[in-house]
């Protein structure tokens, strides 16, 4: 579906703020609005050039800046579209992947990509605990929602915890249901970093992204009941398909 043709829209050129800035404002205001709806078509370039009365690089920019956001989305050789909205993910609890989709009505998924007896580098060894020749299963997975690849994960599990697992354990299976139910591990706290990357031409092709998409690049380290380090996963999210929520709260004393 095309989206309605736009009214005519003014630019302030006298302004601070670059053209293609207050471009995009009002693309987004309009996508909030829901007069460009999700799926719908975005006005060819030249059309929004002629209603904002600016150049084609001015709003190309503009679509530039909200496809990197991941408000609209470029399907090749067809348009531009509004994109679905980001999923929004707490990370205030210790939750799979499994979980997070089941709690949005989602159905999750993963396709093992590779799954190896390694001895792992020397940071994951020390952060799991390992000796120097010990071994750890390390399994790569695309995660699906819907179908639809999200994140890349790889996780390192040490082998002498898991001796039994099997690349076929983790074909569209949960890794925490597989620890609880078939190891009796119950994860207690995890430590989890987050930082911006750029997908390599590999991720990309396995996220569905285009080379150098924005992702967001997360480490974390579970721990059991007893303190133990039971997994360490590299994971590598879409960028233009979450975003992550952090409650803060303010110390009463402040
Ligand atoms: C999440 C975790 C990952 C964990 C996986 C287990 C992040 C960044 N990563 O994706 O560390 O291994 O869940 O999910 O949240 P599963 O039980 O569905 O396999």
């Amino acid at each position: 579906m095309a989206i309605n043709h736009l009214k005519d829209e003014s630019i302030d050129k006298r302004s601070p703020v670059p053209m293609y800035y207050q471009i995009m404002r009002q693309i987004l205001d309009k996508i909030q609005r829901g007069e460009f709806a999700v799926d719908s078509a975005l006005p060819p370039e030249q059309e929004l050039a002629k209603t904002y009365k600016v150049s084609r690089m001015t709003v190309r920019q503009a679509i530039v800046e909200l496809v990197n956001e991941g408000i609209l989305k470029r399907r090749k050789g067809i348009g531009t579209f509004v994109a679905h909205p980001k999923i929004e993910q707490a990370l205030s609890r210790l939750t799979s992947f499994t979980e997070d989709m089941t709690l949005r009505g989602m159905k999750a998924g993963a396709r093992v990509i590779s799954f190896e007896e390694i001895v792992p580098e020397t940071s994951i060894r020390k952060t799991l605990g390992l000796g120097a020749g010990d071994k750890a299963f390390e399994c790569v997975r695309v995660r699906l929602a819907d179908g639809e690849p999200m994140a890349l994960e790889t996780t390192t599990l040490p082998v002498s915890l898991y001796p039994q697992l099997a690349r076929q354990d983790l074909e569209n299976r949960s890794l925490y249901d597989l620890l609880a139910e078939r190891c009796g591990i119950r994860l207690d706290y995890a430590m989890q970093s987050i930082e911006p990357t750029c997908a390599s031409s590999y991720e990309a092709a396995l996220l569905h992204v285009a080379s150098g998409a924005p992702l967001l690049l997360m480490h974390r380290i579970s721990y059991n009941q007893e303190t133990h380090a039971v997994e360490h996963v590299k994971s590598l999210y879409r960028g233009d398909r979450y975003k992550f929520m952090i409650e803060l709260r303010r110390k009463p004393s402040l």
